[in-house]
This record gives C-alpha cells, sequence and structure tokens, in this order.
C-alpha cells in the first residue's frame, strides 16, 4: 500500500468513528499516525516523492518581508502582482498560466515588500499533485501569505486551500499552541492542566503519546480549547505559523449585497484586481499583518532621516538589530544609544543598550564609545 492510500485509509476510518470515551484512544492513536504518515509523505528522502524546492522556486530573497500568492489557477494572482510591483508577470484567461516564482517588490510605508507570484494549485497538491508542493513549499518561507479567491467561483475553495495548506505544515493565522511536552528518562507519563480538557482527554493525550513512543513526558496544558492536532502539532514541531489573509477578487463581478457577504468572511479583504477596487485596503492590512518595525536614524545635531527607515521584523527588534541591520561592526562600537518614540520611557529619549526592544517609528541615534 502507498503512503497515499494508506492516509486514505486511516481518513476514512476516522470519519466513520464518533468522538466519545470508548473511542477517543483511538482516535488519538489515528491522528497521530495520519500526521506521520503526512511527514513522510512530505519528506523528499523517505521515497513520498517529489521534493521542497525545484527549478525555478529559488528565487533570491530581497526586501525585508515577503508575501505568497497562493491560489487556484486564474484567480487573478499574476494581475494583482503586476499591477501592485510593476513587474510583469503574464496574465491569460488559460489556466496555468504563471509556471514558476515571479518575483517582485512593494515599497510600503518605505519598507521594500517581495510580492511572490506563485503557479496555481490543484486540490491534492500537497500529495504531490501538479506543482501544488513546490509552491507551498515556498508560501512555506513567507512571512504573509494572501489566499486569493476568486468571488465567482464556490466558496469551498477556500477550504480545499486551507485544506492543502494545513497539510504541509503551515498553520494560517493561528499562534503556536500553548503546550509543552518535556520528555524524562522515567516516571511515567504526567498531564497538568491550567485549562480545562474541553476538546481532547487523558486517553487520547496517551495515545498520541505511544503513538510517539513518548513513555516518560511531562506534558503541560495553557491552551484554552487545546485539541489532539495541536498536539501532534506541538510533538512534530516542524510547523510554521503563518499569517494569512483573504484576498477575494473579482468584485467588479458581483452586486453590493452580495459584496457585504464576503464583509463576514475572517481576514478577508473583497478586491478587483483588474478595476483597482478597495486595493488600498489590501495594502493597509497587508502592512499591519506583517506588523513591521521602522527605525529611523538620527545624525548627531540634525534631525532625522524619514526618508529611510531601517526595517526591522517584530521580536528582532533590538538595538543590536537595528545596528546589525546597518552594518556589523556599529554594535561594536555602540557606547549607548538614545531613542525617542514609543519604547521610550520619557519624551525627551532615554538612554538604551543594545538589548532594548525598539517599537515602530522609534528614532534612534547611536553614541560611539
Ligand atoms: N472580472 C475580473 N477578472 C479578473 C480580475 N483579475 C483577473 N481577472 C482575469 O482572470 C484571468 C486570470 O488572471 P491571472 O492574473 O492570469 O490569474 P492567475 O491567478 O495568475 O492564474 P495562473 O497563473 O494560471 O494560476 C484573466 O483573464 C484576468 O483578466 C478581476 O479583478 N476581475
Ligand atoms: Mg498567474
Amino acid at each position: 500500500m502507498t503512503t497515499l492510500q494508506k492516509i486514505k485509509e486511516i481518513e476514512d476510518e476516522m470519519a466513520r468513528t464518533q468522538k466519545n470515551k470508548a473511542t477517543s484512544y483511538h482516535l488519538g492513536q489515528l491522528k497521530a499516525k495520519l500526521a506521520k504518515l503526512r511527514r513522510d509523505l512530505l519528506d523528499p528522502t523517505s521515497g513520498g516523492g517529489g521534493g521542497g524546492g525545484g527549478v525555478g522556486f529559488d528565487v533570491a530573497r530581497t526586501g525585508v518581508a515577503s508575501v505568497g500568492f497562493v491560489g487556484f489557477p486564474s484567480v487573478g494572482k499574476s494581475t494583482l502582482m503586476s499591477k501592485l510591483t510593476g513587474t510583469h508577470s503574464e496574465v491569460s484567461a488559460i489556466d496555468f498560466t504563471t509556471l514558476t516564482t515571479v518575483p517582485g517588490t512593494l515599497k510600503v510605508h518605505g519598507a521594500p515588500i517581495q510580492i511572490l507570484d506563485l503557479p496555481g494549485i490543484i486540490e491534492g497538491a500537497n500529495d504531490g499533485r501538479g506543482r501544488g508542493r513546490q509552491v507551498i513549499a515556498v508560501a512555506r518561507t513567507c512571512n504573509l501569505i494572501f489566499i486569493v479567491l476568486d468571488v465567482l467561483k464556490p466558496l469551498n475553495d477556500k477550504r480545499i486551500i486551507e485544506a492543502e495548506l494545513e497539510g504541509f505544515g503551515i498553520r494560517l493565522n493561528k499562534k503556536p499552541p500553548a503546550i509543552t511536552v518535556r520528555k524524562k528518562d522515567k516516571g511515567g507519563i504526567a498531564i497538568t492542566n491550567t485549562v480545562p480538557l474541553t476538546n481532547i482527554d487523558h486517553d487520547e493525550i496517551k495515545a498520541i503519546l505511544s503513538e510517539y513512543k513518548l513513555s516518560n513526558c511531562d506534558v503541560a496544558i495553557r491552551q484554552p480549547n487545546a485539541t489532539a492536532d495541536d498536539l501532534v502539532d506541538v510533538i512534530e514541531g516542524n510547523r510554521v505559523y503563518i499569517p494569512a489573509i483573504y484576498v477575494l477578487n473579482k468584485i467588479d463581478a458581483i452586486s453590493i449585497e452580495e459584496l457585504d457577504l464576503l464583509y463576514k468572511i475572517p481576514h478577508s479583504v473583497p478586491i478587483s484586481s483588474k478595476e483597482w477596487l478597495n486595493i488600498d485596503e489590501l495594502i493597509d492590512r497587508m502592512w499591519e499583518r506583517l506588523d513591521l518595525v521602522r527605525v529611523y536614524t538620527k545624525p548627531r545635531k540634525a534631525p532625522p532621516d524619514y526618508s529611510q527607515p531601517v526595517v526591522l521584523r517584530r521580536g528582532r527588534s533590538t538595538v543590536q538589530d537595528f545596528c546589525n541591520s546597518i552594518h556589523k561592526e556599529i554594535a561594536k562600537q555602540m557606547k549607548y544609544a538614545i531613542v525617542w518614540g514609543s519604547s521610550a520611557k520619557h519624551a525627551r529619549g532615554q538612554k538604551v543598550g543594545l538589548d532594548h526592544v525598539l517599537e515602530d517609528e522609534d528614532v534612534v541615534h547611536i553614541v560611539k564609545k
């Protein structure tokens, strides 16, 4: 039996099995088995077929952050990309027009953002159909994913694409689950929870641990409504958590009433790339979700330079990161820095060291030794 057939068999069995006290151990086992098979499928060395990269998919990464466009063929990805960046990416009414990654750059609030137009995917992409696997491998490395949907097509397409990305270990608009699994040498299994367990019970947890041969470990659950999938994600460990925006394209072709309904979809922005409708909102939301930190430098006895911000990513926005992104020698030469803006304690500026965490639109002056 091939890995794909095994996956299908387990999925069918899970669909047949009702979740209750008597079946939860068995369901937990199945979930863990499924996750392991999916991992086999994606690992090119395991014989599951197909790798991550592929000819034409490795593009030079520029800019401080990247946005990847994922969607079915002909939803308008290339139309949007070409108009946003001014980079030509072939557009046509024929499916699978784009065959490789086409990179372009869009400057937002002074920050260069790399935009990656990708080929259309089809259902079954993460099982190795079409170029889907390479496309999703690129998406895995992006800081934000635009899931582009055609509003004239069934909304179920959204579910299909989400499932494809999830099958590849991408978690959309989600934080890593607040669950820890700590291995020990002996002592068996100890489960503690600071929140009530509403979606998972001890039997299911034990089944999953046993499937991963974890017979001695401490499991701590702090995640409200944690599920078996959350636990599997923590044990598997190679998940990526990426923000996503659902770009609902071609609204020029629908009525206002239909448009009102679309606005109810969380994390979505309805647009028309062809008629250039609502693109400002899309760029605003993109900026918001990228969550970048712009820092302006202030030379001695001169006003800050607001034209060229140093752009950092949240979580990597200390004074040290700021120095390094200008030149690697600067941090060594620095005596202290003066910071103005929201990260500073007072308006007249605060004296800080390399560890200080900067906020968006702060102004920094470096004092050398
Ligand atoms: N009505 C309407 N048509 C659009 C819009 N955006 C794109 N199209 C049309 O949809 C078709 C497909 O556009 P592309 O930009 O090539 O789509 P794609 O998603 O890049 O397609 P692949 O590269 O094949 O995956 C073309 O005929 C476009 O003119 C839009 O906002 N409204
Ligand atoms: Mg295209």
